[in-house]
C-alpha cells in the first residue's frame, strides 16, 4: 500500500466510523447535529454543551429546556457583550427559537446549554444523555459526547481517532472567560 492510498484508506474508514458515532437525531421535522459537551474539571460548577438544530418544517418552534440524569439542572442560556466589555450569560426567555427553514447553532460564545451542577467530571470520549424539550416538537433523547469541540466529522468513542479540537485548547474551565453576572437570583447549584 502506498502512503497515499493508505491516508485515503485511513480517511474513508474514519468517515465511515463518523457517520456511525454522529447520526443526526431526529424529532418530528426537527434535526439534531454535532451534539457535544466540553470536558470538566473536577468540582466544576457547571458544564457546557452545543448542537445544532434543523428545522425543515413550515412553524417556528422552540428549544424551551433539557434535562440530564448526570447534572442537576440544565438552561437555554445565551451570551451577551456588556458595554464595559464583560461576556454575560443569562437564560433565553421563552425558549430558543427555531425559525421555519433554518439552522440554529448552539456554539462556544454564544447560545448553549448550561449543564448546572455536574455529578461528575465529564471526560473525554464518555457521553452524556439529555433529553432536549421543544415546545411543539416535545421532548427527544440525545447523546452528546464529551469533547474539545464538534465530533461530527470523527468518531468519538474510539479513542486516539477522535481528533478536531475545533475549538481549540480550551479544556480546563467549563465557561471560560465568562462571568455568571447576568445570572437572576442565584448562583448556580454547587454539585
Ligand atoms: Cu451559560
Amino acid at each position: 500500500m502506498t502512503k497515499m492510498t493508505r491516508a485515503l484508506a485511513v480517511a474513508g474508514a474514519m468517515m465511515l466510523a463518523g457517520s456511525a458515532f454522529a447520526q443526526p437525531v431526529q424529532l418530528g421535522t426537527l434535526t439534531i447535529t454535532s451534539p457535544w459537551v466540553r470536558p470538566t474539571p473536577p468540582g466544576a460548577p457547571s458544564a457546557a454543551g452545543y448542537l445544532s438544530i434543523v428545522n425543515h418544517g413550515a412553524a417556528e418552534d422552540r428549544l424551551v429546556g433539557a434535562t440530564t440524569p448526570d447534572a442537576a439542572s440544565v438552561q437555554v442560556h445565551e451570551m451577551s457583550m456588556t458595554g464595559n466589555g464583560v461576556m454575560k450569560m443569562r437564560p433565553v426567555p421563552g425558549g430558543l427559537a427555531i425559525p421555519p427553514g433554518r439552522t440554529v447553532t448552539l456554539a462556544p460564545d454564544g447560545y448553549h446549554l448550561m449543564i448546572i451542577g455536574p455529578r461528575q467530571e465529564f471526560k473525554p470520549g464518555e457521553r452524556v444523555p439529555v433529553t432536549l424539550v421543544f415546545k411543539h416538537a416535545g421532548k427527544v433523547a440525545v447523546s452528546f459526547p464529551v469533547a474539545n469541540g464538534p465530533v461530527a466529522n470523527g468518531p468519538v468513542a474510539n479513542g486516539p481517532a477522535a481528533g478536531g479540537s475545533a475549538a481549540g485548547g480550551q479544556a480546563g474551565g467549563a465557561m471560560p472567560g465568562m462571568t455568571m453576572g447576568a445570572m437572576p437570583g442565584k448562583a448556580p447549584a454547587k454539585p
